[in-house]
């Protein structure tokens, strides 16, 4: 099997220092918090941008201050920039930190209930739009699926010439408002995509390590964080996002997984 790249889900847009006080806000917590989970094992951050009170941010000044402070702590890392932003952000708003040139960005391919009243508007044409901008910076797309119908989105968009291979899958379950993330949901996504992409797996919640554990056997690769998830394991909040990466590596380490370095991933998902 091919080696585990491990992306750390840093800080999202929704999850807060009351709900968990290790969640990165200012731009020193996110650099020290990268570091750790690098070193711990992650490859790939995906990274959003807080500001000091926690609020999200689109602010330009503040991704591009967040990217050099972690870029120095983390060299080697694929800094993976989201373009899902927070709920409520217009597309230009999410589209700010693009302008960095980041190696890799995410391309969230379906609009969602996002629970309560909150809805994750991701229409056909913005997937279109945001797809384009990628591809025509050559900054390379993790496709963002919460449920099937994100996945067929996908392959359709293919099929019509608007979005390009390599195809990398970021199969995000137990989103409420989403598909659960059961071992049979993962197993029906995978089954639904070519042979040829490739996946990650991104638990929600309570399903974040024993999705991580399906795909570490399945050969597929593996999403944590403190965005996703708060527990180190039922009642215990993590201490940091290190934390939860060390958690994957020591699973990975019972399957005989080894972990892939940065070089290795950019190698796995064709990135060069
Ligand atoms: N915060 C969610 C509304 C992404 O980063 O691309 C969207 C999200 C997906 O987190
Ligand atoms: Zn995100």
């Amino acid at each position: 099997m091919e080696k585990l790249i491990i992306t750390c889900a840093l800080t999202g847009a929704e999850v807060t220092q009351h709900q968990n006080p290790a969640v990165p806000y200012t731009v020193e917590q996110m650099a020290q918090s990268a570091w750790e989970a690098c070193r711990a094992g992650a490859s790939i951050l995906h990274i959003h941008a807080r500001e000091e009170d926690g609020t999200p941010s689109f602010r330009p000044e503040r991704f591009a201050e967040l990217m050099a402070a972690i870029r120095l702590r983390c060299p080697e890392a694929i800094l993976q920039m989201t373009t899902g932003g927070a709920v409520g952000m217009t597309v230009e708003e999410r589209l700010k930190p693009i302008a960095l040139r980041p190696e890799m960005a995410t391309l969230d391919c379906g609009t969602l209930n996002f629970g309560g009243d909150d809805i994750f508007v991701n229409t056909e044409n913005t997937i279109k739009h945001i797809g384009g901008v990628l591809q025509s910076m050559r900054i390379f797309k993790e496709l963002e699926c919460f449920e099937k119908g994100h996945v067929d989105t996908v392959l359709r968009l293919v099929r019509q010439g608007f979005l390009q291979p390599p195809l990398h899958f970021s199969f995000v379950l137990g989103v409420q408002g989403g598909m659960t993330g059961e071992e049979r949901d993962f197993r029906f996504l995978r089954e639904s995509i070519p042979t040829d992409a490739t996946y990650s797996v991104a638990g929600i919640g309570r399903y974040e390590f024993p999705l991580a554990e399906a795909s570490i056997r399945a050969g597929g690769h593996v999403r944590v964080g403190l965005e996703d998830n708060l527990y180190l394991e039922k009642g215990i909040l993590a201490t940091s996002n290190a934390d939860l990466v060390q958690k994957v590596v020591r699973m990975a380490q019972q399957y005989g997984r080894e972990i892939a370095s940065p070089a290795e991933a950019r190698k796995i998902l064709r990135m060069e």
